[in-house]
């Protein structure tokens, strides 16, 4: 598990399966550090209440590595690094999307009971945010 924690660190971007401890009594998943997760965890926020034809993001990190959890409900994440967009559906919180720096986000589609949870590698800093497309563009050359 450390060795696959160690390789998703180079990807920009990812899809991990957590295990789940489910039984009749319901689901439990665990994250634990140098465990399954393929960075140390510096900050934690959620994401809910969001209106429906919202579009988020908009924005590439210079440094900072994410995990994106859908905690309750679904949305959609297309994924760009500058070459080829993909789109995630997020409905599951057993999955996560790990997205590494120098990759372009937007996310959309919300249902009405999305709950995202971000793990994040850095404390906030608002100048680890490329904002301008065109300047993502030019930085990852
Ligand atoms: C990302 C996606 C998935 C803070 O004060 N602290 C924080 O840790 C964050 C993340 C945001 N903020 C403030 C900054 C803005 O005034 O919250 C406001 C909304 O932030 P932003 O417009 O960046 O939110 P999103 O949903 O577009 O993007 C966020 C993260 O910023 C971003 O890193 O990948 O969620």
């Amino acid at each position: 598990m450390l060795n696959f924690m160690i390789n998703i660190a180079h990807k920009k971007y990812e899809i991990m399966d957590f295990t789940v401890h489910g039984d009749h009594n319901g689901n439990l998943i665990s994250l634990e550090q140098d465990k399954n997760l393929p960075f140390t965890v510096r900050r934690v926020y959620y994401i809910y209440d969001i209106p429906k034809n919202i579009v988020r993001g908009k924005h590439a990190h210079k440094k900072n590595e994410q995990i994106i959890i859908c905690l309750s409900g679904s949305c959609d994440f297309i994924l760009d690094d500058g070459k080829t967009k993909k789109t995630f559906h997020l409905n599951d919180p057993s999955k996560g999307l790990y997205i590494g720096s120098d990759v372009w986000r937007e996310f959309s589609c919300f249902s009405p009971d999305c709950v995202i949870m971000v793990l994040a590698s850095t404390l906030y800093d608002e100048n680890d945010y490329i904002r301008d497309y065109n300047e993502f563009l030019r930085i990852i050359g």
